[in-house]
């Protein structure tokens, strides 16, 4: 690499450009400007400048989540920076590598209560997979190169850099160094020493099931599950977070599990006698209360980290490394399997299935089945599905069937409101708007993000933003129905906006259906418009997610239609 003298933020432009960075979110302010400054001259990537930085968060890691590269995502010191925190926590959960770059105070103002000065490194320490801070400008190679590598090797996550403004401003002579991090392994902590045992116990087995999660998506598994599962004839029911890890219009696929999950999924886990848990961390929303969950089943866990072994479920059987090879390892090790004796498990599964009927004449009130249900006639799966959180995400992910990896898009572990429209933005991008990009969004949440439609049309970003409108916060509506005596403490917005003109005065079109009649047509005509799209669906307020499992309980204790009007 030649040695050329430059500024700090010439050199973290060039090692964003050894980085092939193509886009970057943010928003500037002080602490940060000499690096916009110089972003300016070097126009090193596009720069999509939001409207707050949280968007930015969530739109880089809706960009990592669809295009497999780091999302980045650059704020100010102080409030810059602490806008940020709930994006950051939110890839953080779900495994999304971020790379974070903050300004901060010049370093001879640090501990000085400076104007916008906060502490980042140590507000975001629980929710990062790391950080740095930079001190000289000798740290910043060492800094940006390393928060790349940390947060896409091994198991992904956010990295934090803080650059304070006068290292910035600082000259050096740009230099690599090696980039050893003592103590961190990206090859990950193997442990194949039961991969016999697990064979054997796929092999006895009268009654499987393959848990499938956002792991699978991660190593880039899917085809190798796929193959296991059709060569052993296994049905698979996944995670929120692994929807299209398995495609769910497949006849071995059960679809989600968990409390808003299918009734196959949930069924199946409960009977099964054993379960191959993939990329899975067992979240209490997946399966319930742990000490009852999978109680006539053997467990084998797949996962690439080991702190996800007995974190929440403590399996018979475990295998730690890279799904992707270990599931190779297992389709290549077995021969002809004779699959005779599940026949019956097969059959019950199939009638299991039949049990979330879904076929909707588009006649009445819009329903949301009506809504996701027209997305999938009209693209053929072949969208990109990003989600608000709430019953909308239920809902999507109850009714859309995703048949490939990286095209359902929601916040699982943090179940971040006002994720889904910048994550959107991230999507488009990341696809380079080929694939229409939906965002199904619940009043709530949609307002939480809004401003950020003044981005996409700014972007000319064609985002289609499919509002589930039931005048409330729906999903903490529905608790209250049946949890709380009906008691609606502070759920329901006794007003609410003109969407169609708040959708015209941020640069988007917008329109409102009230009849199921219109919502194939009112979806057609937003794909033909282009640029971004609200379509304000209007759904009944009572309108709920089943079905659902009891808060604290277990995958059995499931309230469905049925139950409900027995009440
Ligand atoms: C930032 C944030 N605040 C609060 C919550 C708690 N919460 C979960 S679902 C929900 C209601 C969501 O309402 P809306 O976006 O309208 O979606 P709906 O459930 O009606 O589809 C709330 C408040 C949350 N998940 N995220």
């Amino acid at each position: 690499m030649s040695e050329e003298r430059m500024t700090g933020a010439a050199a973290v432009l060039r090692c964003l450009e050894l980085e092939n960075v193509r886009v970057a979110f943010g928003l500037p302010g002080g602490a940060i400007m000499p690096f916009y400054d110089e972003l300016y001259k070097r126009k090193s990537f596009k720069h999509i400048l939001v409207r707050h930085e949280q968007s930015a968060a969530h739109a880089a890691d809706g960009y990592a989540r669809v295009s497999k590269e780091v999302g980045v995502c650059i704020a100010t010191s102080g409030p810059g920076s602490t806008n940020l925190v709930t994006g950051i926590a939110t890839a953080y959960m779900d495994s999304v590598p971020l790379v974070a770059i903050v300004g901060q105070v010049a370093t001879s103002l640090v501990g000085k209560d400076a104007f916008q000065e906060t502490d980042i490194v140590g507000i975001t320490l629980p929710i990062v997979k790391h950080s740095f801070k930079v001190k000289k400008f000798g740290d910043i190679y060492f800094a940006i190169r390393g928060a790349f590598y940390i947060a896409k090797t091994g198991r992904p996550g956010p990295v934090l850099v803080e650059l304070p403004s006068d290292v910035q401003r600082q000259e050096g002579v740009f230099r690599g160094t090696d980039l050893n991090f003592r103590g961190y392994n990206p090859e990950g902590f193997w442990n194949l020493d039961k991969m016999p045992e697990a064979i054997e116990a796929i092999l006895n087995c009268e009654r499987p099931v393959i848990l499938a999660g956002g792991g699978v998506i991660i190593s880039n598994a899917c085809t190798e599950l796929l193959n296991l599962a059709e060569k052993l004839e296994i049905p698979v029911a996944t995670t929120l977070m692994g929807k299209g890890a398995f495609p769910e219009e497949h006849w071995l696929s059960l679809g989600m599990v968990g409390m808003h999950g299918t009734p196959a999924a949930n069924k199946a886990l409960c009977e099964a006698d054993l379960i191959v848990a993939i990329g899975v961390r067992f979240s209490d929303r997946s399966i319930g209360r742990p000490d009852k969950f999978a109680n006539s089943a053997k467990v084998v866990h797949i996962d690439y980290d080991p702190a996800e072994v007995g974190k929440n479920v403590r399996p018979n059987i475990y295998l730690v490394g890279d799904a992707r090879k270990i599931i190779k390892e297992i389709v290549d090790s077995v021969g002809k399997v004779d699959i005779s004796r599940r026949r019956e498990w097969l059959k019950k599964i199939a009638d299991w299935k039949e049990e979330l009927r879904f076929d909707l004449e588009y006649s009445g009130q819009v329903r949301p089945q009506h809504v996701l249900k027209a997305v999938m006639e009209i693209t053929k799966g072949e969208a990109i599905l990003t989600t608000e959180v709430g019953q909308n995400q239920m809902w999507a992910a109850l009714y859309y069937k995703v048949n490939k990896p990286r095209r359902f898009i929601t916040s699982g572990g943090l179940g971040t409101m006002g994720y889904g429209l910048p994550a959107a933005m991230g999507a488009c991008i990341a696809c380079g708007c080929e694939m229409p990009v939906f965002n199904i969004a619940g009043d709530g949440s949609f307002m939480m993000s809004v401003h950020e439609l003044d981005t996409c049309a700014r972007y000319n970003l064609p985002v289609k933003v499919l509002l589930l409108n039931n005048r409330a916060l729906g999903m903490v509506r529905q608790w209250q129905e049946l949890f709380f005596g009906k008691r609606y403490s502070e759920t329901i917005f006794s007003k609410e906006p003109d969407y169609e003109g708040l959708a015209r005065s941020l640069g988007a079109q917008g329109w409102t259906v009230r009849e199921a009649s219109q919502v194939r047509g009112a979806i057609e005509r937003a794909l033909e418009t282009p640029g971004p799209v609200v379509v304000n669906f209007l759904i009944p307020q009572e309108e709920k997610v089943l079905p659902m499992m009891v808060p604290g309980g277990t995958l059995k204790d499931i309230i469905t239609e049925e139950s409900l009007e027995r009440r």
